[in-house]
């Protein structure tokens, strides 16, 4: 078209937020210290053949010390942003009644730290680590366990969120209520390969279920607490799922797998309704009684953006072979994390593959952008999370060469330039990590850091794509690969 492009063909969006992300139990380590209590995730990395090598979050980047030398790294890189998210146990050690004032104050301390290096703090009120007390001493007594499955939590968690918002409110202005709700519900409950590492069907959906809710009360509480300039948001992992062939067998397998990826989530958070295909295909496993009419509204909250992960594309088709892999090699358990579809296989996606197993095409990021454009209208976008592991080594001169991950993120940001072009309203991109951290249920096996740690001594040696990504950053344009 003739049309000028909202942005020329190398630069991004003036504004744009150019930063990276981490999370709590994947970084601070302290794990005991100033009042903290167990979260699911430390009890789960505790329990023998739950993490590759016993590994377990107790020091991890020791991140809880080292946050001023961490954000001094971040400013001298360059970068504009940081994401990182709030540890419910270590401002709220039950899950229940009053806050911990040094857990509080840790994190005015690091939000203080980055305002003073002009870095734009984003706050996430969970990224996965439930204080224990409320998955174990469910109040009701019931044998299951508490945690997501129950309301309760999700009521918690509402309390929690008004908690944070008092102690940050008056210095953060971005704010994300939950990271990646799928993997919460489905990884945890349902395939159980993270914490509380169950496999239970009913309790993954029900998982689901509340935590939408919690969201939604949450995002309520946020509103009521925070100054009216606070943007309040959510970050999904959507999928970007696609049939092996055209057949009508492959579609309907991508249309199960979008419906307990995505419309779980976006159908009430989005349109205040949960897909009817959804309630069909697991109605052999749930009558879907645990939602309440009324929890819809609260759900359907107006969001200030939506932050959306991206890391791979997923390819299913249809199949009867009750063995075929039920996800893509990387969090397979026992059990499937797909609730009601059973006869769906996934396949590896074509191209070069990361550390992870995970392949590298960046087209599903613009497809999502452009997706989640045109579902949520009006609602502005962040690339929350992308980023790739690749096996990384320190050289003889010390320092730690990735190409792979400088071609991983030119193709990849040059892959939301293509979805601003074509309409999508994003607003920033935040590289997934910053530093090497405990990648779950893989331990310190697996690096997707900008910056090297040694987990030896705690240096922290730049990678050559953290250069590349701090130019970027400072010059909002995308500098050559090699
Ligand atoms: C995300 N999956 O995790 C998380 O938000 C990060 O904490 C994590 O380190 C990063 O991506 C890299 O893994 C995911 O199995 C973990 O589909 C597993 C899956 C997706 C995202």
């Amino acid at each position: 078209g003739t049309a000028p492009a909202a942005t020329g063909s190398a630069g991004f969006p003036p504004g744009f937020l150019w930063g990276a992300a981490t999370a709590a139990y994947q970084i601070e380590g302290a794990a005991q210290e100033d009042g903290r209590t167990p979260s699911i995730w430390d009890t789960f990395s505790r329990t023998p053949g739950k993490v590759l090598g016993g590994d377990t979050g107790d020091v991890a980047c020791d991140h809880y010390h080292r946050f001023r030398d961490d954000v001094r790294l971040m400013a001298e890189l360059g970068l504009g942003a940081y994401r990182f998210s709030v540890s419910w146990p270590r401002v709220q050690p039950t899950g229940r009644g009053p806050a911990v004032q040094r857990g509080l104050d840790f994190y005015r301390a690091l939000v203080d730290e980055l305002l003073e290096h002009g870095i734009t703090p984003m706050a996430t009120l969970y990224h996965w680590d439930l204080p224990q007390d409320l998955e174990t001493a469910f109040p009701s007594g019931s044998s299951a366990g508490g945690g997501w499955p129950e309301r309760d939590t999700a009521e918690r968690f509402a309390e929690y969120a008004g908690i944070v918002a008092g102690a940050l409110g008056d210095r953060v202005e971005l704010w994300s209520t939950l990271n990646e709700p799928w993997c919460s519900a489905f990884l945890g409950y349902g395939s159980g390969v993270h914490a509380p590492g169950r496999t239970d069907d009913v309790a993954a959906l029900r998982a689901a279920h509340h935590l939408n809710l919690g969201h939604g009360l949450a995002a309520k509480a946020l509103r009521a607490a925070l100054p009216a300039r606070a943007k309040i948001g959510i970050a999904l992992n959507p999928s970007a799922v696609r049939p092996l062939t055209d057949s009508p067998e492959d579609r309907d397998a991508q249309r199960r797998i979008d419906a307990l990826a995505n419309r779980i989530f976006s159908g009430p958070l989005l349109k205040g309704a949960y897909p009817q295909d959804l309630i069909a295909d697991t109605s052999h496993l749930t009558d879907w009684s645990f939602v309440r009419p009324e929890d819809l509204a609260v759900i359907k909250q107006p969001l200030d953006f939506l932050g959306i992960n991206y890391y791979a594309p997923a390819v299913v088709s249809a199949t009867d072979d009750p063995n075929a892999p039920r996800k893509d090699g990387h969090n397979s358990g026992s059990h499937s994390p797909w609730p009601g579809a059973d006869k769906v296989a996934f396949h590896q996606a074509p191209g070069e593959l990361t550390a992870m197993d995970w392949p590298v095409d960046p087209t599903g990021l613009t497809d999502l952008l452009l997706q989640y454009t045109a579902e949520a209208p009006g609602v502005p976008l962040f690339v929350t999370e992308n980023g790739a592991a690749f096996e990384d080594r320190v050289g003889e001169d010390g320092r730690v060469h990735d190409p792979d991950r400088v071609r991983y993120l030119h193709s990849h940001l040059s892959a939301v330039h293509e979805a601003i072009r074509r309409g999508a309203d994003v607003r920033g991109y935040f590289l997934w990590s910053l530093l090497d951290n405990f990648e779950w249920a893989y331990g310190y096996s697996k690096r997707f850091g900008a910056v090297y740690v040694d987990y030896e001594t705690q240096a922290r040696i730049p990678k050559s794509s953290a250069r590349w990504y701090g130019q970027a950053a400072r010059e909002g344009v995308l500098p050559p690969v090699e």
